[in-house]
């Protein structure tokens, strides 16, 4: 039997569970008197919902599906809250998850340890032709732009995966929208996918259930599917997380409006409704109709004249996205709100108004280095009905990881991501995997904006591009017009974390923060962002590069967090048209004395914030340059060259 089918057979096993009643009667009877054996035929075998009821083309794909893959049942999620108790109850059973009792349903999932990040060099886009995907490069250039495969050989390798790969388990059905149900900007997926911890985690992060089913009639939608790929062939004890990383690969067809994940159950790959269909099939939707699919981050700033503006922000994976969006701004009298904090889908309305919705409904944040300190209102986010991933938990019933605030752990036994029990400081192993992480509602963050939900979206005034450079980019800086906003977008760079499989700490290319995340060719991409600037009827917005990482001798030079806000404060004057630039190399940067440095308590160095070292930035143009040739190649829009070249001019001339 299955994972989340173990209670057939193994129901005597006893833990220390929150819930120790299953929350379907009916079904606990079924489970019992095992009468769920399965029917010779996939409409015979769901356990949940009724094939019948669904439009056609659903009910098409999942037979299709089930026919290849084999599932002992079917159940067809309708998102309700009994629904997921019944889940996490099953998931509890047999051992995936078990409760953080300090919490009102809190669950804590640890993983295989081979499975804890996104698998970027298995992860491909499949189009007919390779420069659709890939920049048409020199032929002995590897792309560090995406991976390419033909749609047959993608076929092949898997048709050795998929058939019967659900054998024993239970194929759940999860009907999916990716923003608000019915907004214009919303796109609906099915998910089909093998792991119950899937399904509770994308009915935080995204709508699902009946109404998408409703709303979605006899559409077209996003075909998805997904397997752990283990099948339990003989009545065992199932793994507590069943995965097959060396088998692990996760395919986009874009021409078939298909996504397949065979392998992992980490959310990278196996929640994909988010990085898969919102970043990679999205931005080749964003591309055919016009608008943005955006690994950005959106949030709302009152000042304390109580003018609000909105601005979205792309940064690479782990770079403090969460916290931004979050934040607690130190200067009084201004609020900071939440619309989203990794994806933005933007589009210009008919005034030539860009708007942007948040396709998602929770966050799958990061846990290290998050805390009180840090960030608040993400600490009280987490406080219910999240569901954390690898993190260390505590003998009261807690959770623990690196950067959490240490109150009252003394006499506290942690146990670590990776089971070690009594867990101590100073042991010289993580308590969490770095890359742990909470997956939890977005409406229970406290600073969670008004408007979050709009499906008009909310206009967008800035965008703001970042990453972690310990060297040379400013604090901040402003693009002297859209097309050099896009080329500084082309030309993020930012140090490597631990939300992919990297290890070390490494400057890397990341244009746009979409680098894992482009559903085609950057060429193009580029192209599609040039595109607007020639639209006169188009409010683009002004466009920014932010810098927190800069470091010093003694380390970071900025405080960062709550203090960005005077940064964001800078900004958010300029888009209202204040002269509080001056002219360098790079964009403008603050006049001097312009930034609001009112009651910052510690002492900020701000000629080495700003200062740009001749030898660094002449490096940087070159390099810049290099990678353009080699990584995107005749692919390269020559307004993109154009803009290099006025850099390289002005950096040769400083
Ligand atoms: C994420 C990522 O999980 O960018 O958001 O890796
Ligand atoms: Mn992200």
């Amino acid at each position: 039997m299955g994972q989340t089918d173990l209670l057939i057979n193994e129901n005597k096993q006893e833990t220390n569970m929150a819930n120790d009643k299953c929350p379907d009667e009916t079904l606990s009877r079924k489970l019992k008197d095992n009468c769920y054996a399965c029917a010779p035929d996939y409409t015979g075998s769901v356990l949940y919902g009724n094939l019948n009821d669904l439009p056609e083309k659903v009910k098409c794909f999942i037979q299709d599906k089930a026919k290849q893959c084999q599932p002992e049942y079917i159940h067809i999620c309708d998102g309700t809250e009994k629904e997921r108790d019944l889940l996490l109850y099953l998931l509890q059973k047999d051992g995936t998850i078990k409760p953080l009792n300090k919490y009102e349903n809190c669950w804590l999932a640890r993983t295989d340890p081979d499975d804890v990040a996104r698998v970027e060099s298995k992860t491909f886009i499949c189009t007919t032709n390779k420069t659709d995907t890939i920049p048409n490069t020199k032929d002995d250039v590897v792309s560090t732009l995406g991976n390419w495969m033909s749609p047959s050989d993608m076929d092949c390798l898997l048709e050795s995966r998929f058939p019967g790969c659900m054998k024993g388990r239970t194929m759940f059905v999860i009907p999916f929208s990716m923003g608000p149900i019915g907004s214009k900007f919303s796109k609906i997926g099915i998910q089909l996918t093998d792991s119950a911890y899937v399904v509770v985690s994308m009915r935080i992060m995204s709508r699902i259930g009946t109404s998408v089913l409703e709303s979605l009639g006899n559409d077209d939608f996003i075909k998805c599917l997904h397997s752990v790929g283990k099948p339990v062939t003989s009545v065992q004890k199932a793994d507590r997380w069943p995965c097959n990383p060396k088998q692990t690969v996760i395919a986009h067809y874009p021409e078939r409006h298909e996504i397949c994940s065979f392998g992992s159950g980490y959310g990278g790959n196996s929640l994909l409704g988010k990085k898969c269909m919102a970043l990679r099939i999205g931005s080749i939707l964003a591309r055919k109709e016009r608008w943005f699919a955006e690994h950005m981050l959106i949030m709302g700033i009152e000042n304390p004249a109580g003018v609000k503006k909105y601005f979205a922000a792309a940064f690479p994976s782990a770079c403090g996205k969460t916290n931004l969006a979050m934040m607690e701004p130190s200067l009084p009298g201004y609020k900071v709100t939440c619309v989203g904090d990794d994806i933005a889908w933007m589009r210009f309305d008919e005034n030539g108004q860009l708007r942007a919705i948040n396709p998602e409904a929770g966050f799958f944040g990061v846990a290290p280095g998050t805390s009180k300190k840090t960030n608040p209102n993400a600490m009280k986010t987490i406080e219910k009905n999240t569901i954390f991933t690898n993190v260390a938990s505590t003998d009261d019933g807690g959770f623990y990881w690196q950067g959490l605030d240490k109150t009252n752990q003394d006499n506290i036994q942690i146990t670590s991501w990776m089971g070690i029990k009594n867990w101590q400081h100073g042991s010289g192993t993580d308590p969490a995997h770095p890359n742990s992480r909470f997956c939890a509602p977005a409406n229970q963050c406290p600073n969670i904006d008004e408007n979050w939900e709009s499906s008009e979206g909310v206009s967008i005034e800035a965008i703001i591009f970042g990453g972690r450079r310990p060297e040379g980019l400013p604090l901040v800086f402003e693009s002297f017009d859209w097309t050099h906003g896009v080329f500084l977008g082309a030309s993020l760079k930012s140090e490597t974390t631990a939300a992919a499989e990297y290890k070390g700490k490494l400057v890397v290319h990341d244009p746009f923060a979409m680098r894992p995340f482009f559903g085609y060719n950057f060429g193009h991409y580029l192209k599609h962002w040039l595109s607007f600037q020639a639209n006169r009827k188009l409010n683009c917005p002004k466009i920014f590069h932010v810098n927190w990482f800069r470091k010093g001798p003694e380390g970071f030079l900025w405080p960062g967090f709550g203090e960005n806000i005077r940064v964001l404060d800078w900004i958010f004057r300029r888009v209202q048209g204040e002269d509080c630039h001056v002219m360098s190399p790079v964009g403008y940067i603050p006049r001097p004395g312009s930034l609001n440095m009112a009651g910052l308590k510690q002492e900020v160095d701000m000629n080495a914030l700003f200062e740009l070292p001749v030898q660094f930035w002449r490096a940087e143009v070159d390099e810049l340059e290099h990678y353009f040739n080699s990584q995107v190649g005749s692919d390269l829009p020559d307004k993109i060259k154009q803009e290099l070249n006025q850099l390289k001019q002005r950096i040769y001339n400083m």
